[in-house]
């Protein structure tokens, strides 16, 4: 039975790639960090069958402990503070969790077991500023925030094991993916809760930052798949994960609107931009200027061609299913919050 560790195994990616990797047979090492409360996260429903290990990015020894207690043929290393709003405010924390801790698991690994194989959730927020369009694995880097900085160094970490050590360490430069466990913090998700709370008569308005931003979003439930398959290749490489499409923050919105069935008109331009809905003319979506960020990708669109043709790999989720199925999700959720609060 092969053996495989996921650090940030309580996050979006880590459970999907939990359930992916217990289906095919792995027994599965989950990283937990210490809190004042037990909470499993998005692993909770599976939290049986996942061997926990407490440990931090920030702490090599907790790290070599887990490669040792794990005996982990392969490493998932999806541990990161991901929300890159955060990063202006915590860039050291950012730096020391997404840019050392990558050393840190990659020495872990190297000191315990060099054999094992690592993968780096490496991403498309390296990306940056405009350099190119669409992104590929050749494309000039150009990081926008601490974030995308901190995982500048963790992908070029990850290549330099790789050619120092003979390491199979691969990153995926992946592009935004959501579900149905994405944190509440980022766009899609707040969009689709708000939705589900304007639907339900619980919230009169969502504030949203830059409407105008682009973004190339798939289902985290397809690029787990990638993750694996980028480990069980003759040859460690990196390699793009994308859709191959892109839309902007407004596309989403309309989208998850439509699918609550409270069809929206916009109305005016930059911070004064509001939408309405069709149906009592109330303003259900304005502009808030707190939401706009100290500098700003505006456009992310990848071209996963090598991991389609190398890796066979294939998004199965469209993006109106990603925002129906999220929808979908927060109006149960919803719905069930407002009985509970009831009783
Ligand atoms: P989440 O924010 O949902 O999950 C992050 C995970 O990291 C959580 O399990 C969290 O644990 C854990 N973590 C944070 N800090 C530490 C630490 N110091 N020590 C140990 N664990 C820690 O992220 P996603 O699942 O969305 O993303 C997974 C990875 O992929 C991240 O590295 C992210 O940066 C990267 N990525 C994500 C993309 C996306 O669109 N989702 C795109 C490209 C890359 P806890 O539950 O305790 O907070
Ligand atoms: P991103 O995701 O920064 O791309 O990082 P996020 O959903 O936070 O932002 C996407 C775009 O939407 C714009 N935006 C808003 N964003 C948030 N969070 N809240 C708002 O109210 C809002 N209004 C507009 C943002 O300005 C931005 O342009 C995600 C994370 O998962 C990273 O970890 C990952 O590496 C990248 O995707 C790829």
């Amino acid at each position: 039975m092969k053996k495989a560790l996921i650090t940030g195994v309580t996050g979006q990616d880590g459970s999907y790639l939990a359930e992916l990797l217990l289906e095919k047979g792995y027994s599965v090492f989950g990283i937990v960090r210490r809190k004042s409360t037990l909470d499993y996260g998005n692993v909770e429903h599976i939290k049986d069958k996942i061997n926990f290990i407490y440990a931090d990015m920030t702490d090599i020894v907790s790290l070599i402990n887990a490669m040792r207690i794990s005996g982990a043929d392969e490493v998932y290393n999806l541990a990161a503070q991901s929300f890159v709003q955060t990063s202006w405010e915590q860039p050291v924390a950012t730096a020391d969790i997404d840019a050392i801790g990558v050393t840190n698991m990659l020495e872990a690994v190297r000191i315990v077991n060099p054999k094992a194989r690592f993968y780096q959730a490496s991403t498309s927020e390296m990306f940056g500023l405009v350099q190119e369009i669409p992104q590929t694995e050749n494309t000039p880097f150009y990081p926008r925030s601490p974030y995308g900085v901190a995982k500048l160094y963790g992908h070029w970490i990850t290549k330099n094991y790789r050619e120092s050590y003979d390491l199979y360490a691969c990153s995926g430069i992946l592009f935004n993916h959501e579900s149905e466990r994405r944190g509440k913090e980022f766009v899609t998700r707040k969009i689709t809760d708000a939705v589900a709370r304007i639907k339900l008569g619980v919230l009169d308005c969502l504030e949203l930052g830059n409407m105008d931003a682009k973004r190339d979003w798939g289902h985290s439930i397809d690029y787990v798949k990638a993750m694996w398959l980028m480990l069980q290749q003759d040859v460690a490489d990196d390699y793009v994960i994308a859709t191959n499409e892109t839309r902007t923050v407004r596309d989403f919105v309309n989208i998850a609107f439509e699918r609550a069935e409270l069809p929206i008109v916009w109305e005016g331009e930059g911070v004064n931009e509001t939408a309405r809905r069709k149906d009592n003319g109330k303003i259900v979506v304005k502009v808030n200027e707190r939401y706009f960020r100290p500098a700003e990708v505006e456009i992310l669109l990848g071209n996963a061609a090598k991991a389609e043709k190398k890796l066979k790999w294939k998004r199965e989720i469209s993006f109106t299913e990603l925002v129906n199925r999220m929808v979908d999700n927060d109006l149960l959720l919803v719905e069930k919050e407002i009985k509970n609060n009831a009783k």
